[in-house]
């Protein structure tokens, strides 16, 4: 019951809140580009979010910040297979693979992944048939556009209802599929296609997300939209990353992904204890 499966057998119990630890492994993150592109410095950065509290260790090969140009196949593959058989090699962590493409999905899940997380939903050509095939739990994105220009003028009538239309329809064409439904979590893309305003309403009406019956997970560490509220630069948005972290349990999310993993953890375990009550 209410519990992610992965095909190796290994499983995401989300009757509580979980951490998803974000490894980018790009020469251009938003915020931590190139640090842990040498495997020594990646593993020590896992090692270091597994001792501090995640839950999920997600491994990204393309960055899908406001900008970013498409990476190819192989350049994906040999960013993101080595690190999973790397952290695979040295633990029993649940291991997402952030990607959109079928052949990293099939590779990373060999290699050892439980869970893809796709910013596109599974709508690039194969993706959607891979990830049924692989019988593994899929997150599936909300992003308006691609992120190369998906900054440039996003538009919607009612962010809410638009974005909540796209996930129940990408649930739809998953279910169809043959995916199910208990593998699946929901996230609305912070960042993704949307202008500060619209960022501030999706998350002012999260809980509407509840209707899905789906873990909603939720991806604003460090991004922009505090940039733009507070005008400082990426490397001094943590506590205002841990703010909304703590405010998106309070509306309902199971899954928050950050890159601070022990002060994340320390306040989304004391929002659900206000929310929930303890233990
Ligand atoms: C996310 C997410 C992700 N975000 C999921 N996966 C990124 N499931 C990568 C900015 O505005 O929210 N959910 N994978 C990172 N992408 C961005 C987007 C980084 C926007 C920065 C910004 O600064």
């Amino acid at each position: 019951m209410n519990a992610l499966a992965s095909c190796h057998g290994r499983s995401l119990n989300l009757s509580h809140p979980r951490i998803m630890g974000i490894l980018n492994v790009t020469p251009d993150s938003f915020s931590d580009g190139g640090r842990f592109l040498k495997p020594d410095d990646a593993l020590r950065q896992v090692e270091k979010m597994l001792t501090e509290g995640a839950d999920i260790i997600d491994i990204g090969g393309e960055s899908t910040r406001p900008g970013a140009e498409a990476v190819s196949v192989e350049e994906e593959l040999s960013r993101v297979i080595p690190l999973i058989e790397g952290v695979r090699a040295q633990s029993d962590a649940f291991i997402s693979v952030d990607t959109s493409k079928a052949v990293v999905m099939r590779e990373a899940v060999a290699a050892g992944a439980d869970m893809i997380n796709d910013v596109r939903a599974l709508r690039e050509p194969g993706a959607l048939e891979m990830a049924a095939g692989l019988k593994t739990p899929v997150c599936l994105m909300h992003m308006h556009g691609e992120p190369r220009s998906m900054q440039h003028r996003p538009y919607y009538q009612d962010v809410v209802a638009e974005v909540k239309a796209f996930l129940e329809a990408r649930v739809d064409a998953c279910e169809q599929a043959g995916i199910d439904r208990k593998q699946m979590v929901i996230d609305p893309g912070f960042g993704f296609g949307k202008t500060l305003e619209q960022n501030l309403t999706l998350f002012r009406h999260l809980q509407d997300f509840q209707s899905l019956e789906l873990p909603i997970l939720v991806g604003v560490s460090r991004k922009s939209m505090i940039g733009a509220v507070l005008d400082i630069p990426v490397q001094e948005r943590m506590p205002a990353s841990i703010a909304l972290a703590g405010l998106a349990i309070w509306l309902g999310a199971s899954i928050i992904r950050t890159h601070d993993v022990r002060e994340t953890a320390d306040a989304v375990k004391m929002c659900h204890a206000v929310a929930n009550g303890y233990p």
